[in-house]
């Protein structure tokens, strides 16, 4: 890095009803055993443990028909946006162990008001297979966890989960990259409101140091704040297979590894959500320990220090 000493909160976020099928709700014990915190603490960081959130259902709200579940989702968004914010305002990194992609409705409006206070723009870098810009209207499934990315820009009209007049993000400051698998009207959400893709295909033929310097320097140059979600399923089903919607060509181990260190020496990394694992598909622990290997690269692990990054 920049191998800054952080302070850490690490926020269990036991979710799982924004996806299609159980056991993502295991992903923040999964994590916590495969080390997590040690490996946070042994490269100089002080780290804590919030805990994991248990929000009752949000009884206030009527049900959704386009989209399943949506008392439970909406009790954790709530939660998870006043836990993320209040980490943040106390000066701290916020770690949202997921639980599903859904948990992303909290984690970045959490940071989307705290970035308004702060009068700093928010960007999201969001590391998936998939563009997560479905709303209730387009969704094929109906499942939350493809929606996030329209929330918190401030495209999917759900009932009032948060207060009106959040802090939206701007559909233009997220970058997609790793994405291969779209819905047709999701697709064209997602170009018309201008998100910044970045497919397998631009990661073949750009490669991603150059993608990965693209949007470090967009972000730099406005002193943003950057928020990365990190979903299972951005990486090759071979190397993680503990994610209920695997997609074949995935980012590489290497290519992974690449993203979180250019990321580190950043050093503009304000928060982390970690999604989607789904220890009842996982082979013996094998996805738990690589999400905990990417996030140590991000944190600062290095094989050999690099000379400091010409401005
Ligand atoms: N995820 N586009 C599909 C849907 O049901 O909306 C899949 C969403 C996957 C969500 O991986 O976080
Ligand atoms: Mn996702
Ligand atoms: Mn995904
Ligand atoms: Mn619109």
């Amino acid at each position: 890095m920049n191998t800054r000493p952080t302070s850490i909160t690490l926020i269990g976020v036991p979710l799982e009803e924004g996806a299609g099928r159980g056991g993502a709700a295991m992903g923040p014990a999964a994590l916590r055993i495969a080390g997590i915190r040690q490996a946070l603490t042994d490269l100089g960081h002080s780290v804590s443990d919030h805990g994991d959130l248990r929000p009752q259902p949000a009884a206030d709200l009527a049900d959704h028909p386009g989209a399943n579940q949506l008392q439970v989702v909406a009790a954790f968004t709530r939660a998870l946006e006043a836990a993320t914010y209040d980490v943040a305002n106390a000066a701290k990194l916020p770690i949202a162990l997921g639980g599903d992609h859904a948990l992303a409705m909290g984690s970045v409006s959490g940071m989307a008001r705290h970035a308004a206070e702060t009068g700093r723009p928010l960007f999201v870098l969001w590391l998936d297979a998939h563009a997560d810009f479905n709303t209730p209207d387009t969704s094929p499934s109906g499942n939350i966890h493809g929606m996030p990315v329209a929330f918190f820009c401030g495209q999917a009209e759900f009932s009032p989960i948060l207060p009106a007049g959040r802090p939206l993000v701007d559909p233009r400051k997220v970058y997609q990259v790793g994405i291969r698998s779209v819905d047709p009207t999701e697709r064209e959400l997602v170009a018309e409101h201008g998100v910044n893709v970045f497919d397998m295909r631009a990661i073949d033929e750009l490669g991603v140091a150059a993608i990965m310097r693209r949007i470090i320097n967009e972000v730099e140059a406005v002193n943003g704040l950057l928020h990365v979600s990190l979903d299972v399923d951005f990486l090759d089903p071979d190397l993680a297979p503990g994610v209920g919607t695997t997609v074949p060509g995935g980012a590489t181990f290497r290519e992974a590894h690449l993203v979180m260190e250019m990321l580190s020496d950043s050093g503009l990394v304000s928060s982390l959500d970690i999604v989607e694992l789904n220890p009842f598909l996982d082979d013996r622990g094998k996805s738990a320990r690589v999400m905990v290997e990417l996030t140590a690269s991000l944190f600062g692990r290095r094989i050999f220090d690099r000379p400091t990054r010409a401005a």
